[in-house]
């Protein structure tokens, strides 16, 4: 059983446990017996069965069980003790046991919500609130039912609750410990002296293009989406001038993947303004990495790239040769980009398809009709690939796979999610039931360059309710906070940093560091065998445990975010920063 499907088995006994005693207790105070019994020794299998289920999750690890075992676990025992013991010298009046099994509900209730409101790490603050919660409706439930708890035990309770409700409250809200992120980072602006520049201008605007053969609302560069196909050769200068005619939400270009200098990376708030409706923006950055990469808002980065304002970059080593084709895929109104192309090419010609994901979701790819190899993951050529047959790969949001092959003289065909998109006749059967490529272990492996590191982090990805917010909201949290509220992560130019990512949710977070790709060392323990992987998009599923590295070569202020970008938009984003 893998770790996310523990994570699922976990929260489904618990809802079952907390519902089994909820529901036994008000069965048992409308003198229902047989139903209250029933339900009540589910509910006490439920509540055991949970012991199974959060031992495993301790031993996948502390970040997924810490709650579980800190709050959900004395909260269980407790309810267990209360009701067990009566449960077994069951009263002729089966009305008698309704408090204590409403008890149980309420601490295994109360347990739950701590694992689903707050999460990761677990906190006394949290612990505190539960017990409140659990020890106030107990006693409401009792003067409901007309049970009279002795004097003592109630102001006991009371007590207790009240002391729970401050203290747990004081540490809840406690001011966030994150420093505000500074606008101005000091870092020099980038001097380029004079080599061939590639010039461009994007000019944003609100537009209607076609897709899939509708009309639809988009917001364009230079009223197509995606917007213009940047190419270069490696050593050009790109100066690309972005306008903004009427996107009210302001605009910038980040470039997804290039490791430029931190004043042309795009965020607006981090490294530039928001460049807004008549307004323009100059980049320019010396394009210094071969491959494939593509270009997007990071102004309400959701909304902005999802209308359209995206497009791809591509820097090659030199000419061309053979057939060069990039698939940028999209869903744009629901309707998915690119259209379907058929192409007739002669048998022999090398083919690269530079496939790349814009959406916020992972997409299934699958090349039907020939052999190929995956050439390059996220712009960076990998070590020896070997040739694959009849296999799927995965592309994470924002990430982007090159896979080359020599034309046959027979139709080849690319899948996207079981839609071809691109062939080169008529395209053959789908290609759904194919085994998925693991990219952690294809191509020839290669010793990591680093045998220390300076600075270790660890990101546990979760949700959890943010109060810090005007309005409270169930935010996407890293280490139980939510932007601007996760600390940012301190790095020294020439660190080796080493970043260990945790999902414990139950989506997939697709994890991408601006500035620089990060080499993978091991996923849930077991290490990358594979041509070294140097990625800047990489999906984290839930249960997975990622360990990634890499040199702080690139200063700056540098967002760090889950490019599920709604995901993002909901507290998902912290920084990586040079002292
Ligand atoms: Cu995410």
């Amino acid at each position: 059983m893998t770790t996310g499907s523990l994570l699922v088995a976990d929260l489904v006994i618990a809802v079952l446990a907390s519902a089994g005693w909820l529901g036994a207790g008000a069965a048992s105070a409308v003198r229902r017996r047989p139903l209250a019994l029933a339900l009540a020794a589910g509910a006490l299998l439920a509540t055991l069965a949970r012991a199974i289920t959060i031992t495993a999750l301790a031993r996948a690890g502390w970040w997924f069980a810490a709650e579980k075992i800190l709050i959900a676990g004395p909260l269980s025992l407790a309810a267990v003790g209360v009701a067990g013991p009566r449960l077994l010298r069951v009263p002729v009046d089966i009305r008698a046991v309704a408090v204590p099994l409403l008890f149980a509900g309420y601490a295994t209730s109360g347990a739950l919500l701590v694992t689903i409101l707050h999460g990761y790490p677990a906190s006394a603050g949290a612990g505190l609130l539960a017990v409140a919660g659990v020890v106030t409706a107990t006693v409401i439930s009792a003067r409901a039912l007309g049970a009279r708890p002795s004097r003592t035990a109630s102001r006991v309770a009371l007590g207790v609750a009240v002391g729970a409700l401050v203290t747990g409250t004081g540490l809840t809200v406690a001011p966030g410990v994150a420093p505000a992120v500074p606008h101005d980072h000091g870092f020099p602006a980038t001097r380029i002296a004079d080599e061939p520049t590639r010039r461009f201008t994007l000019t944003a605007g609100t537009a209607t293009v076609d897709a899939g053969g509708r009309d639809v609302d988009a917001w364009a560069f230079n009223g197509q989406v995606p917007g213009p196909e940047l190419t270069a050769t490696v050593g050009d200068v790109l100066e690309v001038t972005l306008r903004n005619r009427d996107i009210g939400r302001g605009v910038t270009l980040h470039w997804h993947g290039y490791d430029v200098p931190n004043d042309q990376d795009g965020v607006p708030g981090v490294t530039q303004a928001a460049v807004r409706p008549g307004q323009e923006f100059v980049y320019r950055f010396r394009a210094d990495q071969a491959g494939t990469y593509w270009y997007h808002t990071h102004s309400a980065s959701d909304v902005g790239v999802r209308m359209g304002l995206y497009g791809v970059l591509v820097v090659r080593p030199g000419p061309v040769t053979g057939l060069d084709v990039t698939v940028p895929v999209h869903t744009l109104a629901g309707r998915p980009l690119p259209a379907p192309r058929v192409e007739r090419v002669e048998a022999g010609v090398p083919v690269r398809l530079r496939l790349i994901n814009t959406d916020s979701t992972t997409h299934r790819y699958a090349l039907a009709g020939t052999a190929f190899r995956v050439a390059a993951i996220d712009g960076v050529d990998l070590r020896g690939p070997t040739p694959l047959v009849d296999t799927a790969v995965l592309i994470p949001a924002g990430g982007r796979y090159d896979l080359v092959f020599d034309a046959p003289a027979t139709p080849v065909a690319l899948f996207v999610d079981g839609r071809a998109v691109y062939s080169t006749g008529p395209a053959s059967t789908a290609a759904g039931a194919w085994p998925v490529l693991d990219p952690l272990g294809y191509g020839a492996t290669a010793p990591a360059p680093w045998s220390r590191f300076d600075k270790t982090f660890t990101l546990v990805l979760d949700r959890g309710l943010d109060l810090r917010t005007f309005l409270p909201r169930y935010a996407h949290t890293v280490n139980g906070a939510a932007d601007p509220d996760i600390p940012p992560q301190v790095v020294r130019l020439g660190d080796v940093v080493r970043f260990t990512i945790v999902n414990r949710s139950q989506i997939v977070h697709p994890w991408h560091l601006h500035g620089h790709h990060v080499l993978v060392l091991a996923r849930d323990g077991k290490p990358a065998t594979g041509g070294p992987l140097w990625l800047d998009s990489f999906d984290v599923r839930p249960g997975e445990v990622w360990e990634v590295a890499f040199p702080a070569d690139n200063p700056g202020m540098w967002a760090n975010h889950c490019h599920n970008l709604a995901h993002a938009d909901a507290g998902m984003t912290l920084h990586l920063m040079y002292s």
